[in-house]
């Protein structure tokens, strides 16, 4: 993608849904009529539903369920500093081009890709990435704080993302300790943090997060059917990727300046209210080990404290699966 068709798409995207010239759009990007033609025919070859008039120009009438760069960089909130954005087509996983692209520089970035062919869960499980159906994303920040905060800042993310997806779903969002944002039974989003970190403590965090956007329920794998849902199906129309993406990191840094500022005892209430796990029997696996029990609270320092049904015994916990 040309430097130029990013900003042309971003000019139509601004002014739309209203006609922008072809001769304004030369002048304000310092190129020619024809280069701005030239443009604009790849971008409807692309799939952008746009509207071209002799006399009124272009208007910018649908886009296609992909990423384009330079719309994405104007719709993030203005405070909000990205040292750069990237946008991909294909990639094998965000996070892993996010790793490579964090080395030898302090740099906070944001990576997209329209599709992952190896989208990675926790514990290198596959994570589904169907092309043009989801956020597929991994932010690079740097916290400079001990490794052990990790944890909490799962803790604060996961507020910011259930939030975010609130904000479109019709139905109620809830967290499930400590990776994964539902609605009703069935999961909606994964997320995972992984870091870089020396002895002085976190030089990178990575935060991939995968949102099932507009999903119908048959875009879904068999595997999946039952268990993952999407926000589209509890919206009343399709959801505009940007608008969400704007949200998701408004959200993101919200609970980012909190959790730079903040104990997880300020929030824990509220992450408690906000987490779908009480009063009901789980199924936790553990380092390989099963029990069944019931969730019974969280500590303050996010640790989840659990029984074990059979024995009765209380455990913490601080990474496990639960099976609802
Ligand atoms: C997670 O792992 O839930 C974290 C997923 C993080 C994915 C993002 S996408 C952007 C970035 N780049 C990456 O490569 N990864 C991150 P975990 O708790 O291990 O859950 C994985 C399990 O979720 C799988 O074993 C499936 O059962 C299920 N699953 C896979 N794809 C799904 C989907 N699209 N929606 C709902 N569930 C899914």
């Amino acid at each position: 993608m040309s430097k130029y068709n990013n900003n042309v798409i971003q000019m139509l995207y601004q002014y739309a849904p209203d006609y922008v010239s072809g001769e304004f759009i030369a002048n304000q990007l310092h190129i020619s009529r024809t280069t701005v033609k030239k443009n604009i025919d790849k971008l409807k070859e692309e799939g952008c539903e746009i509207e071209s008039l002799n006399q009124r120009g272009h208007r910018l009438l649908s886009l296609p369920d992909k990423w384009y760069q330079g719309i994405v960089t104007s719709v993030l909130p203005e405070d909000i500093y990205f040292n750069h954005i990237e946008v991909f087509d294909t990639i094998e996983s965000t996070q892993l081009v996010a790793k490579q692209k964090l080395v030898g520089n302090q740099d906070h970035f944001l990576i997209l890709s329209n599709e992952q062919s190896k989208g990675k869960g926790r514990f290198n499980r596959p994570w589904d990435s169907a092309k043009g159906k989801g956020l597929w994303m991994s932010l690079v920040v740097r916290p400079h704080v001990s490794f052990d905060m990790i944890t909490k800042f799962n803790l604060f993310i996961a507020l910011g993302i259930r939030d975010a997806i609130q904000q479109y779903s019709n139905d109620e969002v809830s967290v499930k300790w400590p990776n994964d944002i539902y609605i009703g039974n069935q999961k909606v989003c994964g997320f995972l943090s992984e870091m870089v970190a020396n002895n002085d403590g976190i030089e990178a965090v990575i935060c991939g997060i995968g949102i099932n956007m507009n999903h119908q329920a048959d875009d879904f794998d068999e595997a999946l059917h039952s268990i993952a849902t999407s926000i589209r199906l509890h919206a009343d129309e399709k959801i505009n990727r940007y608008a969400f993406l704007a949200t998701l990191i408004e959200q993101f840094d919200k609970r980012y300046q909190q959790f730079m500022t903040q104990p997880f005892s300020t929030i824990k209430e509220e992450y408690k209210n906000a987490t779908n796990m009480w009063h009901r029997k789980l199924r936790f696996t553990e380092n390989g080990t099963q029990f069944e029990g019931q969730a019974l609270d969280i500590d303050d320092s996010g640790y989840l404290i659990v029984e074990n049904e059979q024995t009765g015994e209380l455990k913490k916990l601080m990474s496990a699966d639960i099976d609802l």
